[in-house]
């Protein structure tokens, strides 16, 4: 495949932009792959992606139901961070962040990644508490976040008003090197490298059944006919449970909307990412000139990609309070997406009751900051049948007790 760059682009500019390949290949299924993903997210297609790059296999097949990165991943408010609580999470997220470091690089694909800063604000001398031990955490564990008393918050992000009556700054943990990507272009950037491996994504392929022979995967029914394959990836956020009821087991996760707007360009205003998990409300500034605003989950149990409305007026009713600004602004647009929560705010990457099955789910309101991490290590467990950053986020971990406990890490969105 042609490689990006700035040589290409004026190549290309001389003749009218005429030579360039398709970024991925339109292809039928074949009969059979060695390996099949279930959707073409960036968690599915950063799991393919990882088969090809670290382990050599490139008989893949990623298969999405509607457009790639069409789910959540096109839908996310791009925040991305490492200040988890629990070793094995702070391992699998700043795994995560750092390969978001050079992303662009070895995808040959810009992703605009921005480490601009996030600061988790506290609202509450609790959450002034649930930081200053996380931020002892994070040190212990080699990554890099502080907590940092009001008047510093002020200097990063001047538009803040710290003395709310309701909702005061009483400081804030900080992460220099989190921030935000362009989430399409994380999609875009591994199809066309797992393309350029050899392998097939194909969209408009819903999954309809999971093929079992003797307590082991076959294949699969897809709505363009039956694919056998040796290992099966479900890697299908909000419709996990239904690609589990597929394959016959049962998954701790409930599918809930999770929604955020943006409001119509403006002069650069923030730059920086603020999260305010109180008031369930985050915020940052497009390169376009948007303020990006997520509100919480919806309270029930939903597959409609669109969310409750009361549920954004009440974020933005109290984030005005923070940020006086918002009450001038006029709002774009809005949308929803189903994320898939579990009951310790962690994610599954895990084996299954079905031999050569394998799941990645439960990244809930937080995945977007995980893929590349969350590829790496899935591609690991499928290639080998396991890996240190999966170990402890096996699905029968619910079984047994042995919770990750992220509540407070997962923030706003919980
Ligand atoms: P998805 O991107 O949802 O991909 C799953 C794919 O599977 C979909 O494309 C779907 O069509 C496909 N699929 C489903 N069923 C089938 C089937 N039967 N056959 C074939 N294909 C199927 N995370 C952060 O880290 N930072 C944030 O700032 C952040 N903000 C968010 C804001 C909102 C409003 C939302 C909704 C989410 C946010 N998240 C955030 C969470 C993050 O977006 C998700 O955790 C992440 O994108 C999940 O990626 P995925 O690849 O697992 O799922
Ligand atoms: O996990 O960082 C996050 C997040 C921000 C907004 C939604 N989720």
């Amino acid at each position: 495949m042609k490689r990006y760059s700035a040589f290409a682009i004026a190549k290309e500019a001389m003749r009218q932009h005429t030579g360039w390949d398709r970024a991925w290949a339109k292809r039928e299924p074949k009969k059979k792959y060695d390996v099949i993903i279930v959707g073409a997210g960036g968690h599915g297609l950063a799991t393919a992606y990882f088969l090809g790059k670290n382990f050599g296999i490139t008989n893949v097949a990623i298969l999405e139901k509607g457009w790639l990165g069409g789910g959540n991943t096109g839908r996310n408010t791009t925040i991305i961070r490492s200040n988890y609580l629990q070793d094995p999470s702070a391992a699998i997220y700043e795994k995560s962040r750092s390969l978001y470091e050079t992303m662009s690089q070895d995808l040959n694909y810009n992703v605009m990644f921005s480490p601009r800063g996030v600061i988790m604000l506290a609202q509450t001398q609790h959450e002034v508490r649930g930081y200053k031990r996380t931020a002892h955490a994070n040190a212990l564990q080699g990554v890099t976040t502080e907590w940092i008393d009001p008047a510093r918050v002020k200097e990063l992000c001047p538009i803040m008003n710290i003395d709310g009556p309701r909702y005061p700054v009483l400081g804030g943990l900080w992460q220099a090197r989190g921030g935000t990507a362009r989430h399409d272009a994380v999609a875009w950037g591994y199809a066309r490298a797992c393309s350029d491996m050899g392998m097939d994504v194909i969209q408009q392929c819903e999954v309809q059944g999971v093929r079992q022979k003797e307590g082991k995967v076959v294949g699969v029914d897809t709505s363009k006919g039956p694919i056998d394959c040796d290992k099966l990836g479900m890697v299908v956020a909000g419709h996990s449970g239904v690609l589990a009821q597929m394959a016959g087991f049962r998954l701790p996760i409930e599918s809930v909307a999770l929604q955020a707007l943006v409001s119509a360009p403006i002069i650069p205003a923030m730059d920086i990412v603020v999260m305010a998990n109180t008031v369930h409300g985050y915020l940052s500034q497009s390169d376009k000139g948007e303020m990006v605003i997520g509100g919480g989950t919806d309270g029930y149990n939903n597959y409609t990609q669109r969310g409750s409305f009361h549920h954004i007026e009440e974020t933005v009713r109290a984030l005005v309070e923070t940020f006086p600004m918002l009450a001038r602004l006029k709002m774009l647009r809005q949308w929803g997406g189903i994320v898939d929560v579990t009951g310790d705010r962690s994610p599954i990457l895990s084996k299954t009751p079905v031999e050569g099955v394998f799941v990645n789910c439960g990244w809930g309101t937080g995945g977007f900051k995980a893929i590349p991490g969350s590829g790496w290590a899935m591609a690991e467990l499928i290639a080998k049948g396991q890996s240190p950053l999966t170990d402890e986020f096996s699905m029968f971990r619910f079984r047994e007790g042995k919770f990750i406990d992220e509540s407070v890490a997962a923030g706003v969105a919980h």
